[in-house]
């Protein structure tokens, strides 16, 4: 062998032991926490293991089974426009080797919502017992990746995913919002826009108030008018609109991909102005009222008496029950001041009945305390004081936790807040997310609780800028009480993670409100993923 060859040997033989012990092991360093500073809601378990997996061209998204191709697409979909990668989707009874994300169910996690992410330098193993949780593991990986993913344009990043194991699930099983189309209405679009948004935070229940004296939303056939004439404005006077009941359909299956029921409310007897003023046989004199456009509540109500009343409830409940697949419809029942005390405990009962018949349980705004309440009725605590929840709870019902001063997201945050009311009181982002569902209210405690939703009333809101503004960032408060035990919450700590939100928050183009409360960092994953530590 000729000295210079043998020297050259030397050279590639020491160059791949160094490598060996260097180049193999050197994964890009990202930070261990990335998952504890910037994930929302909080995680309940973070295990860093100090290394770092890739998502790149190689990288196949795999499932074990059938029931969870919808995930892997809505990955694929996510990732595929703004990476360029091919991302291949295909179903795999075992884990494969290398370069996968890799979806499965097992019988070994006993929460139906909750899931198991651990991170390799070989890839990404997502575990749930329900579809439900490998959907909510998909939603931990997107905010560990670039907020840049969020433009749907394409990026330069590089898409590291630090190693580690995170294991997570949700304290309460109703996590919902509650979007008012009735006094201003607000289109397929926009309600799919906020679907989107609910579903980064695991929120799982959209509460729609289709009904109330300003607007009829929802076509009911077998009484065409209320849409016809009920629907045919808004408190802006000028607009109405209201869906088809396909239209409804198309909401109710794009929530579900999402993991997100609809709740359908139909206010009932009280806030009722623009179904009287479409059937004049629904009023008591048998005249119609005008068409309503102010801010008013309280001053209409169905004609207890009258037996067509209850012909009408019982078609439109049947016919939004069909197109309803979720347990629940909402009766509203709130501030019935037109209705008298036993008028409205009788309604009350009877729509309670009614509802069952067509096969779905009975949610209703506290005030239904005051009837008899039905075994499986959820009563939803508003009102400033608790009485009417706590009567509730007397009467064996579970509640949902929506109390105005906390969670009226049509409150403003502060006075110079453009847009919104303060009648339940200026309710800032801490304001929102510093409480106990627990502790709030004397006599209603965990056992009592089925969950958390925060309601946006629309008499002051217009476009979807103006809801974006009062529930961003409020609402991911809101998602991280409904998930998070509240001893493992405090605000310190959390209002930093949510600063680490603002690069994400500005990529999905939210109008989010910048509370100067909240220490907002930009280029968060940027920055940190290229710190060695
Ligand atoms: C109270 S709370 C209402 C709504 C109003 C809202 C405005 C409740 C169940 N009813 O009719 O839109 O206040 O903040």
């Amino acid at each position: 062998m000729k000295p210079y060859l043998s020297l050259s040997y030397f050279f590639v033989i020491c160059f791949g032991l160094t490598c060996l012990t260097s180049c193999q092991t050197k994964r890009p360093a990202i930070p261990k926490d990335l998952a504890k500073q910037q994930v929302i809601p909080k995680l309940v378990s973070v295990i860093p293991t100090g290394s770092s997996y890739e998502i790149n061209n190689n990288t196949s998204i795999q499932y074990q089974s059938e029931k969870l191709q919808p995930v892997a697409d809505y990955l694929a979909k996510m990732l595929r426009p703004v990476t360029g990668f091919e991302l291949p989707v295909k179903m795999k009874d075992s884990k494969p080797s290398s370069n996968y994300i890799y979806l499965t169910l097992t019988d070994s996690i006993s929460t139906d919502e909750g899931y198991k992410l651990e991170t390799k330098e070989s890839g990404v193993e997502i575990k749930a017992s329900k579809p439900v949780g490998v959907f909510y593991g998909v939603q931990t990986l997107r905010q560990l990746l670039p907020a840049s993913i969020e433009t749907g344009a394409k990026i330069t990043d590089t898409l590291l995913v630090a190693t580690g194991v995170i294991k997570d699930n949700p304290t309460y099983g109703y996590r919902g919002a509650m979007l008012d189309v009735s006094r201003h209405f607000f289109g397929v679009e926009d309600v799919k826009r906020y679907i989107d948004l609910l579903s980064i935070y695991k929120m799982n229940r959209l509460h729609l108030h289709l009904t109330d004296d300003q607007g009829w939303r929802i076509e009911i056939k077998s009484w065409p008018k209320l849409t016809e004439i009920g629907g045919s404005t808004s408190i802006d006077s000028t607009k109405g609109g209201f869906y088809t009941q396909e239209q409804y359909k198309d909401i109710v299956k794009y929530a579900q991909k999402r993991f997100i029921t609809i709740v359908p409310e139909i206010d009932l007897p009280g806030h009722t102005n623009a179904a009287l003023a479409s059937y004049p046989e629904l009023n008591c004199d048998g005249v119609a009222p005008k068409l309503y456009h102010g801010t008013k509540v309280g001053f209409s109500s169905l004609c207890i008496d009258k037996e067509i009343t209850y012909k009408f409830i019982d078609d439109v409940i049947g016919e939004l029950a069909a197109i309803t697949p979720g347990e629940y419809i909402h009766i509203g029942g709130d501030e019935s001041h037109a209705t008298s005390p036993e008028d409205y405990v009788y309604f009350i009962d009877k729509a309670q009945e009614i509802v069952n018949k067509h096969g779905k349980k009975v949610i209703g705004w506290d005030e239904v305390a005051h009837a008899k309440l039905l075994p499986n009725t959820i009563v939803q605590f508003w009102s400033r004081k608790g009485e009417n929840a706590v009567e509730g709870v007397e009467k064996g019902a579970k509640i949902l936790m929506s109390p105005a001063p906390k969670l009226y997201f049509d409150m403003k945050y502060d006075s110079i807040t453009r847009v919104g009311q303060n009648w339940a009181g200026y309710i800032k982002v801490e304001d929102a997310y510093s409480w106990d569902l627990e502790t709030y209210q004397e006599g209603i405690a965990k056992e009592n609780i089925l969950g958390i939703e925060a309601p946006l009333w629309t008499e002051y809101v217009q476009t979807m800028d103006d809801i974006e503004h009062l529930v961003f960032p409020r609402i991911m408060g809101v998602a991280e009480m409904g998930w998070t035990p509240a001893s493992q919450r405090n605000w310190d700590e959390y209002k930093v993670r949510l600063g680490n939100h603002k690069d994400r928050l500005d990529a999905l183009d939210i109008d989010y409100y910048a509370s100067t409360f909240v220490p907002w960092r930009s280029k968060t994953n940027q920055e940190t993923s290229n710190t060695k530590e």
